[in-house]
């Protein structure tokens, strides 16, 4: 009697197990992305690497010409990651974080979803990945080099 009922116990955790590892295709995945605003840099000595001179138009682009010391230095803000892959239905928490720059004017064209990430906080955007496509994640202040890209793939 005893031993039947272990074994109808472990029966019972065996099949909770199955029906968590494999949730049906009609579930929607919460995703959690972390996104944040960043600021790669490199510089050198023009003793060492001669002064480049120019990057293109865009308040993206940084370079600094050479100090008293003779280093320069270059940086471009950008989104790290540059591209997300969401499913279609699927529930998408972003949660922006801005670590460089003071200021990231932002939009995510076809959601509808505009703020300002400022540094040192947080802004989480939630929705529902209900369009297929891809989509621009845009700073206005750090153009053209601060866009990402949001893709959703559709339903199969
Ligand atoms: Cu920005």
């Amino acid at each position: 009697m005893r031993r039947v009922g272990m074994q109808a116990l472990l029966a019972l955790g065996l099949s909770a197990g199955i029906t968590l590892a494999a949730p049906s295709a009609a579930d929607a995945a919460k995703r959690h992305i972390v996104v944040t605003a960043v600021e790669p840099k490199g510089g050198a000595n023009v003793e060492k690497e001669a002064f480049p001179g120019a990057l293109p138009e865009g308040g993206g682009y940084v370079l600094k010409a050479p100090d008293e010391k003779g280093r320069w230095e270059v940086a471009v803000y950008v989104w790290d990651p540059r591209q997300i892959h969401v499913d279609e239905g699927d529930e998408v928490t972003l949660e922006f974080i801005g670590i460089n720059g003071a200021s990231h004017p932002t939009t995510i064209t076809g959601y509808d979803k505009t703020f300002e990430l400022k540094r040192g906080e947080v802004n989480k955007v939630s929705f529902v990945a209900d369009k297929p496509g891809r989509f621009e994640i845009i700073c206005a202040a750090h153009h053209p080099t601060m866009v990402a890209e949001l893709i959703v793939a559709p339903k199969k």
